[in-house]
């Protein structure tokens, strides 16, 4: 076909336009009639997105009605089809429409969902950010990246009614609140640990929770892949720190380990849903696994018995030996290569048994050696009284807000992501009576997760020194995909939206009745969460989770490999 006159030219890398699907046909349920007349209220506001956006214009005489025939039309640019082809996924199971993806120049007559990547609206919204219209004539979507175009993905679902998120035709009122949202984010660094050491989780369960941050626009995925209880990626140079040392899990439960193959999926799943991974290779403690696999990184050389309980602070590699630094060097040079993220973790956490001074040339030198492979050192708060290098960010996990160490670090040049325990810990229970987690550093209801400020949290440290916010869910007691996500569920969108949204939009009864609307959303999709009074709608009981492990014991009362009691040895 020529090209009409005047018309954009086609993107150089456009895709030619699929054929278009036949409708899978209506289904008839109780929920609403399968051609609803046009007109028909939407059923979420414009004003309940979480995280709450920078800036909210309804315009409820603008509702849109998603039409049985409406497309997806994408512009060029880097990732935007990517984008939309992902959002098409995400409407076509509940909606049974089409939904086409194209990428031609001229607009469709009526109902269309527009992605544009635009340069000047680049400059405006920033590089994460969005510009989200919905009029009677359909959705544009404007941004200057396709990160800002996959966030405003994430809150136009959000505006659909719930039953978008049933994996199964639905026949509903597709209907869009009218109005405007301009939004970008307060921190660019959003993100949330997974601890794969304590408990194994395969690959499923970690794109599953992938797909939660993504959808609450936290932006890094922190895979904690080593511990003393198992050792979680294979590194070929070094093959037994996984088939040896990913054998066992806390209470003696099945190991595992990624491949690389394994590796790679999460991490393209995660690239897709705009995710980087941050993998950390704990050191120089909470080695106990690398050890049994290798004993002669051992301080005396000699491997200890495979550890399932949950004390910490007892493993070292040896910071003395230049095998370690050849180990390091091996395995940090590895994730490095597989990884295309910028950030390697380094751990540095609870090596009590190592001296200060041993302890210190160690990170040191591993800090330097994560620079010569071109990434950004991380590591937590321990160890900031160590030299510097360029850009290191420094992980706070304290519950005291009162630090001068790591804010003198944070003087000499770290930037910081702040983790304080009693606030993102989602490893802590809810309550008293949650069956699972710890209470070392408190309770944490949603009330609490909520209700600080990650901008003037950490005496001395000046918010634009703060790169953002992660919630770690540790897993000593945490064994099955239902716990994560009771565990996550809901205070981690309350992490999101602290590191998201505005400082000003920040108001705890509004939150959570903007939280409540997301109940059925998540009944919908089959998440499991911790069901409390703070959430209007959710009922009072705290629902223990099943749990596949579980196993009579001798009395008959149900028992569960991993279940641990608290944490003894933590200060
Ligand atoms: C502290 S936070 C740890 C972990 C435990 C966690 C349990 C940190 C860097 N270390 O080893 O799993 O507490 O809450």
């Amino acid at each position: 076909m020529p090209p009409t006159p005047g018309a954009p030219a086609p993107c150089p890398d456009a895709r030619p336009d699929p054929a278009v699907p036949t409708p899978r046909p209506a289904v008839e349920t109780s929920e609403g009639p399968a051609h609803p007349a046009p007109g028909t209220r939407a059923e979420a506001r414009l004003t309940e997105v979480v995280p709450a956006p920078e800036r909210v214009e309804p315009a409820p005489e603008q509702d849109f009605l998603l039409p049985e025939d409406a497309v997806v039309r994408v512009g060029c640019g880097a990732g935007a089809r990517d984008v939309a082809d992902h959002l098409a996924d995400l409407l076509r199971p509940a909606t049974g429409y089409p939904l086409p993806v194209t990428e031609t120049a001229t607009a469709a007559s009526h109902g269309e969902i527009a992605l544009t990547l635009d340069a000047d609206a680049g400059d405006e919204l920033g590089p994460q950010g969005y510009r989200l219209r919905v009029s009677t004539d359909g959705v544009r979507l404007t941004a200057g990246t396709a990160t800002g175009l996959f966030h405003g993905v994430q809150t136009l679902r959000q505006l659909l009614p719930a039953a978008i998120e049933s994996p199964t035709p639905v026949a509903a009122a597709w209907v869009l609140p009218g109005g405007t949202i301009v939004d970008r984010p307060r921190f660019a660094y959003r993100g949330a640990m997974l601890d794969v050491a304590r408990h194994f989780f395969g690959v499923p369960d970690v794109l599953r929770v992938v797909d939660h941050l993504a959808r609450y626009k936290i932006n890094h995925l922190h895979l904690h892949l080593t511990d003393d209880q198992g050792w979680r990626i294979a590194v070929d140079t070094w093959p037994r720190l996984a088939t040896v040392g990913g054998a066992g899990a806390v209470g003696g439960g099945p190991g595992g380990y990624y491949t690389s193959d394994d590796y790679r999926l999460i991490l393209d799943h995660a690239a897709r849903r705009h995710v980087t991974v941050v993998p950390e290779i704990d050191l120089p403690g909470h080695t106990n696994a690398a050890l049994t696999a290798y004993p002669q990184l051992a301080p005396d050389r000699v491997g200890p018995p495979p550890y399932t309980g949950t004390e910490v602070g007892f493993s070292y590699v040896d910071p003395t030996s230049e095998q370690t630094y050849a180990f390091v060097t091996d395995v940090l040079r590895e994730v490095a290569a597989a990884s295309p993220g910028p950030y390697l973790h380094i751990g540095g956490d609870e090596a009590f048994k190592v001296p200060a001074d041993a302890y210190a040339h160690f990170v040191e030198r591993v800090q330097r050696i994560v620079a010569d492979l071109g990434k950004t050192v991380v590591g937590w708060h321990q160890i900031a009284p160590t030299d510097h290098v360029d850009g290191r960010i420094v992980q706070w996990w304290g519950t005291d807000g009162n630090d001068p160490t790591t804010a003198d670090a944070v003087r000499r040049g770290a930037r910081l992501v702040l983790s304080p325990a009693d606030r993102a810990y989602l490893d802590m229970k809810y309550a008293p009576d949650t069956p699972i987690g710890h209470d070392w550093a408190g309770l944490i209801d949603l009330h609490r997760a909520y209700d600080w400020d990650p901008g003037t949290h950490l005496t001395g440290v000046p918010e634009s020194a703060v790169l953002g916010v992660e919630a770690p869910l540790w897993t000593e007691s945490v064994t099955t995909r239902t716990e994560i996500e009771f565990m996550l569920f809901p205070r981690l969108p309350a992490i999101a939206e602290l590191a998201w949204s505005p400082r000003a939009t920040h108001d705890w009864s509004g939150f959570r009745h903007r939280l409540a609307t997301h109940l059925p959303r998540w009944d919908r999709a089959g998440i499991t969460y911790h069901r409390g009074t703070e959430l209007p709608g959710s009922t009072t009981a705290t629902v223990p989770t099943p749990r596949t492990e579980a196993q009579p014991d001798a009395q008959g009362e149900v028992t569960h490999s991993g279940a641990n009691t608290d944490q003894t040895s933590m200060s």
